[in-house]
């Protein structure tokens, strides 16, 4: 009798371990991991840790996601330069040989460089991409 119990208990018990490891996906939906921006990307794995961007487009694989990443030329921060660059390919569009991804700012991106995308480099004038969650932000490529 005793031996029946222990093992429903433990048969009992991998069952419900089961059910936590496969049961929930390792997304912010099921609250299993830090998520500040609710885009369901773990910060840790979310290359714009505070703009929602499910995509996580990442044309010039910096670790910064496009949402957050209008530093086009990588010195890690967003000047003038970086609006010469998008205003270059400003009113282009894929396959256009002039359409820069890394300016299209778009979530999800609309392979497309206009006025939103001008809009989100003017946010962040002055101000270093990001930020991300991706411990190897910064260095190209960031996995
Ligand atoms: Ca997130
Ligand atoms: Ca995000
Ligand atoms: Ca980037
Ligand atoms: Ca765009």
């Amino acid at each position: 009798m005793k031996t029946g119990v222990l093992t429903l208990t433990v048969a009992f018990t991998m069952a419900l371990a089961f059910l936590l490891v496969a049961g929930f996906p390792p997304s912010s939906e099921a609250g299993a991991c830090p998520d500040v921006d609710s885009d369901t990307i773990c910060d840790p794995d979310d290359n714009c840790l505070t703009h929602p961007n499910l995509s996580q487009n990442d044309s010039n694989i910096d670790g910064y996601g496009n949402r957050c990443d209008p530093d086009l030329n990588n010195v890690l921060v967003v000047g003038n330069a970086d609006k010469g660059l998008l205003l270059s390919s400003f009113g282009f569009s894929a396959p256009n040989p002039s359409f820069n991804p890394d300016a299209d700012h778009s979530e999800p991106p609309d392979n497309a460089v206009g006025n939103p995308d001008k809009g989100t480099l003017l946010q962040f004038f002055g101000l270093p991409p990001g930020p991300s969650g991706k411990g190897c932000a910064g260095s190209i490529p960031c996995p």
